[in-house]
C-alpha cells in the first residue's frame, strides 16, 4: 500500500494560491499575511500580486471569509485557498457568532469544493494573545502558508493516483448567467 503525504518540493512553480484576508483587526491580519507570504516566498512561490501565482482578496471581516473563499475555490484556478482573520472576544456574544460562522463556513467550502481551504483565523480573548500569535512570539501566518503548500501537494497526489469522486454536496451557481 502507499503512504500519501504532502511535501514542499514538488511542482512549486505550477501552484496557484488565493489568500483571503479580513481587514477587521488588521493590525493582526496584516502580520499574519506577512508571515504567510514569508513562508510561501522561502519555499519558491512568487508572492507578487502582479505575478501569476498568488491572488489576494481583502474582505471586511472574518464573517465574509467563507463567501469569498468559496468563489475562489469554485473558479478552478487555485490549488489552495488561505483564509486569514482575527476574531477577538469583546464584551458581547458577537465574537461567538463571527468565529463560529467563519469556522463552519470555511470547513464547508473545503468539503463542498474539494479545494483545500486553510483556516487561518485566530480566535483569542485579547489583542495581546492575537499579537503573540502573529509575530511577537511566533507567527502562525507562516504555518498557514505551509499548511496550504502541504495540502495542495497532498490533494495533487491524490488526484493523480486515486479515483476521486466529484464533490457530493451540490454547489450553488456562481455566475449570474447560470442562475435559474
Ligand atoms: N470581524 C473580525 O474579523 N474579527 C472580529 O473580532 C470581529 N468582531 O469582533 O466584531 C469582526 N466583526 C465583523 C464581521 O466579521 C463582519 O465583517 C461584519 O459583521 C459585517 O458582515
Amino acid at each position: 500500500m502507499t503512504v500519501f503525504e504532502g511535501n514542499f518540493h514538488g511542482d512549486i512553480a505550477g501552484l496557484r494560491l488565493a489568500i483571503v484576508v479580513g481587514r477587521f483587526n488588521d493590525l493582526v491580519t496584516g502580520k499574519l499575511l506577512a508571515g504567510c507570504q514569508d513562508a510561501l516566498k522561502r519555499h519558491g512561490i512568487d508572492i507578487d500580486p502582479h505575478g501569476t501565482q498568488v491572488d489576494y482578496f481583502w474582505v471586511p471581516g472574518a464573517f465574509e471569509l467563507p463567501m469569498v473563499a468559496r468563489q475562489a475555490a469554485l473558479s478552478n484556478r487555485y490549488n489552495a485557498v488561505i483564509c486569514l482573520g482575527a476574531v477577538i472576544r469583546g464584551s458581547t456574544p458577537h465574537f461567538d457568532y463571527v468565529a463560529a460562522e467563519a469556522a463552519k463556513g470555511i470547513a464547508a467550502v473545503s468539503f463542498q469544493t474539494g479545494v483545500p481551504v486553510v483556516f487561518g483565523v485566530l480566535t483569542t480573548d485579547t489583542m495581546q494573545q492575537s499579537l503573540e500569535r502573529a509575530g511577537i512570539k511566533s507567527n502562525l501566518g507562516w504555518s498557514y502558508g505551509m499548511n496550504a503548500l502541504e495540502m495542495a501537494s497532498l490533494m495533487g497526489q491524490m488526484q493523480q493516483n486515486l479515483v476521486t469522486p466529484a464533490p457530493t454536496t451540490p454547489v450553488l451557481p456562481i455566475n449570474a448567467s447560470d442562475r435559474v
